[in-house]
């Protein structure tokens, strides 16, 4: 840490900004700029009214991560093996010339789709996210299918509403129970509490919560749900069961607002809490309570969030769920009906930043989540065409991330592969890059930003000079495509530029207005939000029946089994399900400290942290012979993981919780959890089941 020592308290500027991570809070910061070079604490925004001053612990201490003494400062050259992290500092121009040559080369020998522009959302800003695409779309490379995070839970949503928003994420404060269900605010999105919490305090409010462990969230609500992993289909079911039997059903809404309530009642007439108890292991006591409190209660809002999606029937899981609000007519009320993303509202034109004007259908969409099959020169993955030799990586750390690692780290290592990262840090892919070159932070660039989790647009304007010689993702790409003979308007503009001709374009103002304004409050009216004017459907019907493969969501193509999807909600029994030789189901739950891999760098977050362990159940583990902080093996046919169990009774027998995600090096033999996640694509749409895995586990 190189933090000076804190000026008196009235000298502190501060500066307003917005959090760039992958978290649907998005939270409107207000940062202390101690000088040029530096930052203090980070605050939550007072004036922003769904930050509401609250920001999670890992970025109120941002210094720790800003001023690391471990940031990348200069461009580097590998100089050993592929591996052996051994490089040397070397000037940018003789960088980016490395990278634009080694590009060409690829091109020259297997045409440019043997080019994959890999990134993902370290950053969520627009500009310093997106911009890769211009560069991807100009030169045709191989196009980027951007499946890892939200595709289940999203084409889930969608398949019954028809788009992704919902009721106003603030109303969650009006409300009379917020059933938090497949999510850990506590951990991956605070305000979420904040507002539940609210509702709590100022009108009694209950708060349900549906997850497979007894995490901060569960352990803060009225009625914790706890079910087996992948079973959630079942429970909604048999909270629909409930609702029908038990005269909840607002059939004056299912009528006018519904595709086919009464084949949907005659569907769920065998789904009851006994045969859901089977499946989720969730008593039928608690069942039967989590219905009464749903049925009985108009305003129920239910937050639905991406973890229970991520199970081979995940986009079946957050339709089912979703259903519920349709049948007790929730949707209504003030505080009431459902909200998983708010991506829809925003209606944003980047076609500048994307230089979308340049996108050709042809060039071949290759699925992030199969990264591992696609350097091994799968020839479904890669869709029939050329292999994949040249990798330029921007916000991502796919060696730690993506699921089945063996194959992505056996890809990775090909001698003619080449790799440049950029990065803000060394992190496991970058020790395998050819090249690696030190990325700016948001609080070192413009940038332009918008809620998944609420409904602002935010700016987050350069506040600090960059240390060392960082650049931003935009200006490296706009070197890039300089050398490697690319045109278009955006690689000439500034990120200002940009942010500005975006807003103009999307009918959203200017930046110069957002700039005083600091926000822009994209929230639509109550009718539409609430779907009162009718879901997004040419007959206005939430659909109980989706129409699967035709749910409207931006994919190339679609993915794993869709023809065996339910056609009404269901328990979907895809997921892989514990057999004598697997007798457990393995979460990988996020872990508070860290955000994906980031943070994983900061010293608050390791000590928090600890070491990486597995939690199981006291009856399991005494069965097994293993005892509390005993080193233990977990394994599946994709490999085996190494690290440290924890007795917790939190958890349902035959189920582990693994929180994540850990470098792959603090594993006793260096093999990350990923080791034991599967890649197989997700219905409809793709996608990385990350919490959906069989596995043994023994004592070490
Ligand atoms: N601290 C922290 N914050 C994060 C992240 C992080 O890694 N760490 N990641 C960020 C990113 S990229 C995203 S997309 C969001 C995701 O945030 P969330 O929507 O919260 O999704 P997940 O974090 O995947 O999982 C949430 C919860 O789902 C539970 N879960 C797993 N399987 C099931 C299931 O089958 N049924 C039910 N009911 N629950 C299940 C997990 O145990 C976990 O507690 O969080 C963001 N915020
Ligand atoms: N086992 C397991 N695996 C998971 C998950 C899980 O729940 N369990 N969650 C999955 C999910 S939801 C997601 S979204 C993925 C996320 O996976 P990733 O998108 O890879 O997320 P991070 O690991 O946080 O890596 C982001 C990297 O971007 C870098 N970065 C940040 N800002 C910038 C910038 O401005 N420029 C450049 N060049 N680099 C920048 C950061 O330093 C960081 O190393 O992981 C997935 N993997
Ligand atoms: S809660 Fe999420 S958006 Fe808010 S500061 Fe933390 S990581 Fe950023
Ligand atoms: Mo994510």
């Amino acid at each position: 840490m190189n933090q000076t020592v804190r000026p008196p308290k009235q000298a502190i500027r501060i500066g307003h900004s917005a959090c760039p991570h992958d978290c649907p809070s998005t939270c409107a910061l207000d940062v202390e700029i101690l000088d040029a070079h530096t930052i203090g604490r980070v605050r939550g925004a007072r004036d922003n009214d769904y930050t509401a001053g609250v920001v999670c612990a890992k970025v109120a201490r941002y210094a720790e991560r800003e001023h690391h003494a471990d940031r990348l400062m200069h461009p580097l050259q590998r100089v050993g093996g592929k591996g052996s992290r051994e490089f040397r500092r070397i000037g940018w121009d003789d960088a980016l010339d490395i990278v634009a040559e080694q590009l060409l080369k690829a091109e020259t020998h297997h045409g440019a789709e043997s080019v994959w522009p890999y990134y993902y959302a370290g950053t969520m800003g627009l500009v310093m996210r997106d911009g890769i695409h211009r560069l991807r779309h100009v030169k045709k490379y191989s196009g980027f299918h951007s499946t890892i995070c939200v595709n289940p839970a999203w084409s889930g949503f969608a398949a019954g509403t028809g788009k992704i928003a919902g009721s106003d994420p603030r109303e969650m404060a009006k409300s009379d129970l917020v059933v938090i269900w497949g999510t850990n605010p506590v951990n991956t999105q605070v305000n979420v509490m904040t507002h539940a919490t609210h509702a709590r305090k100022e009108r009694g409010a209950k708060i349900a919560a549906v997850d497979v462990y007894m995490n901060g969230t569960m352990a803060q609500a009225d009625l914790p749900v706890l079910v087996k992993p992948g079973t959630d289909g079942a429970l909604a079911c048999a909270v629909m069961h409930c609702l029908f039997r038990d005269g909840k059903a607002d059939w004056a809404y299912l009528d006018k607002y519904t595709d086919a309530p009464r084949e949907l009642e005659a569907h769920l007439k065998t789904r009851d809490p006994q045969w859901a108890s089977a499946i989720t292991g969730t008593p039928v006591e608690t069942i039967e309570e989590f219905a009464r409190l749903i049925g009985d209660t108009k305003r129920t809002y239910f937050r639905l969030g991406y973890g229970f999606a991520r199970s081979r029937n995940g986009a079946a899981n957050m339709h089912a769920a979703l259903s519920i609000a349709a049948v007790t007519g929730a949707w209504q009320y003030e505080g009431g009906g459902a909200f998983h993303n708010n991506n829809d509202i925003f209606g944003l034109n980047k076609s500048l930043i994307e230089g979308t004007d340049a996108f050709d259908p042809k060039v071949r969409m290759l699925d992030q989540s199969r990264i591992g099959a696609i350097l091994t020169g799968d020839r479904d993955a890669l869709r029939g065409g050329p292999p994949v030799d040249a990798l330029f990586i921007q916000n991502t750390n796919p060696l730690s991330v993506a699921p089945d690692q063996t194959l992505v780290k056996r890809g990775f290592a090909r001698d003619d592969l080449f790799v440049c990262v950029h990065e803000q840090f060394m992190t496991e892919t970058a020790e395998v890059a050819d090249i690696v070159l030190p990325a700016t932070t948001f609080l070192e660039h413009d940038d332009i930003y918008r809620g998944g989790g609420h409904q602002y647009i935010m700016l987050g304007p350069k506040l600090v000079e960059p240390p060392g010689e960082c650049r931003n993702n935009h200006d490296v790409v706009a070197a890039l495509a300089e050398r490697l003979g690319a045109e278009h308007e955006g690689f000439g503009m500034s990120p200002r530029e940009l942010i500005d001709d975006m807003l103009r374009r999307s009918k959203r103002g200017t930046l110069a207005e957002l700039e005083a304004n600091k926000w822009i409050d994209c929230q639509p009216p109550f009718e539409k939000a609430h779907y009162l004017d009718g879901f997004n459907w040419p007959d206005g019907k939430f659909r109980f029946k989706p129409d699967w493969p035709k749910v409207p969501f931006r994919s190339p193509y679609t993915s794993g089994p869709v023809d065996d999807m339910p056609v009404l909600p269901d328990h979907w029994n895809v997921v892989e399900t514990a057999d004598a030789e697997h007798p457990f189901r393995l979460a990988t739950s996020p872990a508070r400290g860290f955000l994906n891999s980031t943070f994983n760098e900061t010293p608050t977050s390791q000590a928090n942290e600890k070491r990486p362990t597995v939690m199981i159940h006291p009856d399991d583990a005494a069965e097994q012979g293993i005892a509390d902080g005993d080193e233990v093996v977990l394994g599946n046919r994709r490999g085996e993981v190494r690290l440290h169990a924890k007795l917790f009774d939190g958890v349902r027998r035959g189920v582990l919780i693994a929180e994540s995600i850990w470098p792959n090096s603090a594993y006793v033999d260096g093999r990350g959890i990923n080791t034991l996640t599967g890649a197989d694509a997700v219905a409809p749409f793709g996608g990385a089941a990350f919490h959906d895995n069989k596995v043994w586990v023994r004592k070490a």
